[in-house]
């Protein structure tokens, strides 16, 4: 088969290299060869990594930090600072290079050789958490671009609500063919055009290479045209020409649009043989390309040294905005909002928040309405929304099921952002990885919704807001076969396993209306993780009439006692436990001893110590109930047990029927108690 692209043609990069290195050695050359002197030789100690981007982007990410970004060596925390997102994770050497060289603390030359091993701040990719100066964790494509768009969002809400003279930054990217090849970055390009998030810049390595070869084997659209089309600026410049790299950064500073430059480059740009090659992408160069790269951009330092003078530039550099950042502080110690901003900031709750929650708790004890937990669940955002203005909510254009909005609260619209509600349109994945940049940016608690069994389209991001401990919380309704006539592309049954598969995650399914207000609070007060709420589309008869303590918070408590000592203990989650309370009564009557135990968060339960597990559990033989797959119920029901669920894919119909079909129902959850007594002997 005839290639596209032919492989022994000779490389023209090498040629426009060979041009590019013959131009005088600026400093600002040599600046960045600093930078591809470390990402060689970090990767060639490490054995493992990417040269190939740092080595090429050099020169745009030079520009950048000597003359645009907004930021302070001393203080990476500064929250007007400028965001930079290295969306191509794995370049992760030209982040490390960059904060080492600008003199960051925590990145000293010995964390520079041990990249990539145990315990280093330099990783394989960049981690969130690992050093102050890195503010996502990348590498997987298309999820920094795509975060970038939400910290961009957060910083014209926070401008719209504490004023420039607070908040006033800019989010810069750089980004790879890979996360613009990737579908959410799509999604979330679309919506930062449609929002207008001008102060976003997306410098794109615009290398042509990608790890099978050149990217002409799978990417030939007009990048460009696609970018103007979702209402960017765009601007084609040769990503090795410090002047053209200047003009278009200062032109995007001024832009009415989010903007992104096509930096042409030179993938390993200075290797003799692997510039411009995939060779160059993701592995060591080897000894002697590394000494002929060097010796072709006449750096002659040591490894792992940066020649005096040099450094000095670049410290100077990262000392640029310092006198920035103290009339900032001063500006905020006499700022009429202070208190509030840093309380935001700090991703602190106002004080008496829980007020109007636990208002609605009493109320639900006494009115025990019988709501979907989706409208319980707006109810505990119309008590919370209001008193805590960091909420920030959303759907993926199904607002009026999710019942994710709030009488009274504005949009977010394009050029108004002080709105606190986000019509994502159905984009579901670049959603979740803007409320990932949303909460990383500080200042913010994004929550938002779409139907359950569409977590599939936001997992991408879902885990890494596990992974980087960030508190976002998606409200996830139509939970189960229980929302009937959509059918079973509609219902979710392996959904709620594999959320719970996810490490760091907590998966609230609360029962009725009093379980949600409680779990609503849990996911709120959750400041090391993001929270999924499964909710009901089907109403739900009340459970409790108890609004004192918030019983969800142990993730699984005894609902229903049995009279006597338990013969059978029913578990359930959320829009079963009712049904096992049935199931119960009828046992009763049966003259068998059952309790109910409500097991909202299986998290939650599980880091409950032991003696309280057991007590909860019981050890009678147990019986679990969810209308879903029992995937993972092994874990609280041992040996002497039977599981009442799902064990394929649901089907179209009226919900109680559906809960006839597959048997998940008071008669069928007695059947199995009495099976299941009558084999244990016991009755
Ligand atoms: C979602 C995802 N899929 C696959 C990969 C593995 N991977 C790492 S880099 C890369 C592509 C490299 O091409 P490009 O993005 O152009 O980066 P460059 O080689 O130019 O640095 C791939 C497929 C990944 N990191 N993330
Ligand atoms: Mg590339």
């Amino acid at each position: 088969m005839a290639s596209i692209v032919d492989p022994n043609a000779p490389n023209p990069a090498l040629l426009a290299q060979a041009a590019i290195l013959e131009r005088p050695a600026s400093e600002e050359r040599r600046m960045a060869d600093a930078i591809r002197a470390l990402a060689m030789d970090a990767v060639e100690k490490a054995k493992s990594g990417h040269p190939g981007m740092p080595m090429g982007m050099a020169d745009v990410a030079t520009a950048l930090f000597t003359r645009f970004l907004k930021y302070d060596a001393a203080d990476p925390r500064w929250p007007d600072r400028d965001r930079f997102v290295l969306s191509a994770g794995h370049g992760s050497m030209l982040l490390y290079a960059l904060l080492h060289l600008t003199g960051h603390a925590g990145m000293g030359i010995d964390e520079l050789k041990n990249f990539r091993q145990l315990h280093s701040p330099a990783a394989g990719h960049p981690e969130y958490g690992y050093h102050p100066a890195i503010e996502t964790t990348t590498g997987p494509l298309g999820q920094g671009i795509s975060t970038a768009v939400g910290m961009a969002l957060a910083e014209r809400h926070l401008a719209a609500r504490f004023g420039k003279s607070l908040v006033d930054h800019r989010t810069w990217v750089i980004c790879s063919d890979g996360d613009l090849q990737e579908g959410v970055s799509h999604e979330a390009a679309s919506l930062a055009g449609h929002l207008g998030l001008e102060k976003l810049t997306v410098l794109w390595d615009d290398n042509h290479i990608s790890i099978d070869g050149d990217t002409a084997l799978s990417f030939s659209e007009d990048v460009l045209k696609r970018f103007q089309a979702y209402g960017w600026a765009t601007k084609r410049i040769d990503g090795h020409d410090p002047e053209q790299i200047a003009a278009a950064m200062a032109v995007a500073q001024r832009s009415k649009k989010p903007t992104i430059i096509a930096c042409r480059t030179i993938i390993g740009f200075s290797a003799p043989k692997k510039a411009g090659t995939a060779g160059s992408h993701g592995s060591p160069l080897g000894a002697d390309e590394i000494s002929a790269a060097k010796s072709a951009l006449g750096w002659n330092a040591e490894p792992f040294t940066t020649p005096e003078g040099i450094k000095a530039r670049w410290e100077e550099a990262g000392r640029r905005a310092a006198g920035t950042r103290r009339s900032w502080l001063k500006r905020l110690a006499k700022h009429p909002m202070r208190v509030d901003f840093e309380r935001a900031t700090a991703g602190k709750l106002p004080e008496n928040w829980v007020e109007p929650l636990n208002a609605l708790r009493a109320t639900l004890a006494t009115e025990k309405p019988k709501l979907g937990t989706r409208i319980a669940s707006q109810r505990a955002l119309t008590a919370l929304v209001p008193a805590v203005p960091e909420m920030i909510g959303g759907s993926a254009d199904l607002t009026g099921s999710n019942n994710t909005d709030v009488k009274g609260i504005a949009s977010i619209t394009p050029g108004n952002y002080a709105g606190r509600y986000v019509h994502y349109g159905i984009r579901e994945h670049g959603m979740a990885a803007a409320m990932n940049g949303m909460a990383l940016h500080g200042g913010i608690i994004p929550y938002s919704g779409t139907f359950l069994v569409f977590a599939d389209y936001m997992r991408p991001s879902i885990r890494l807001a596990a992974l980087m401990h960030q508190r976002v919380i998606h409200v996830l309704t139509h939970d189960s076969i229980g929302l009937g006539e959509d059918g079973p592309t509609h219902q979710p049954v392996e959904t709620i396993a594999s959320l719970r598969a996810i490490p760091n995650l907590a998966v609230f399914r609360p029962a009725d209306a009093m379980e949600t207000a409680e779990c609503w609070e849990l996911a709120l007060r959750r400041t090391e993780g993001p929270s999924v709420l499964a909710l009901s589309r089907q109403a739900l008869p009340a459970l409790r009439d108890d609004a004192g303590e918030n019983r969800c918070a142990r993730g699984g408590y005894v609902l229903a006692e049995a009279e006597g000592a338990r013969d059978v203990t029913l578990v359930a989650t959320g829009s079963e436990v009712h049904l096992a309370m049935n199931a119960r009564q009828t046992l009763v009557a049966q003259g068998v001893q059952a309790a109910v135990v409500s097991l909202p968060s299986w998290e939650l339960f599980a880091q409950q110590d032991e003696a309280y597990r057991a007590a909860t559990l019981g050890e009678a033989p147990r019986i679990g109930i969810e209308a879903a797959l029992g995937f993972g119920w092994e874990r609280w029901l041992g040996t002497n047990s039977a599981f009442i669920g799902m064990t394929g894919f649901g089907a179209s119909a009226p919900a109680d029927h559906l809960f006839e079909h597959f048997g998940i129902t008071p008669a069928a959850i007695v059947a199995a108690a009495t099976k299941l007594l009558t084999k244990d002997g016991s009755k």
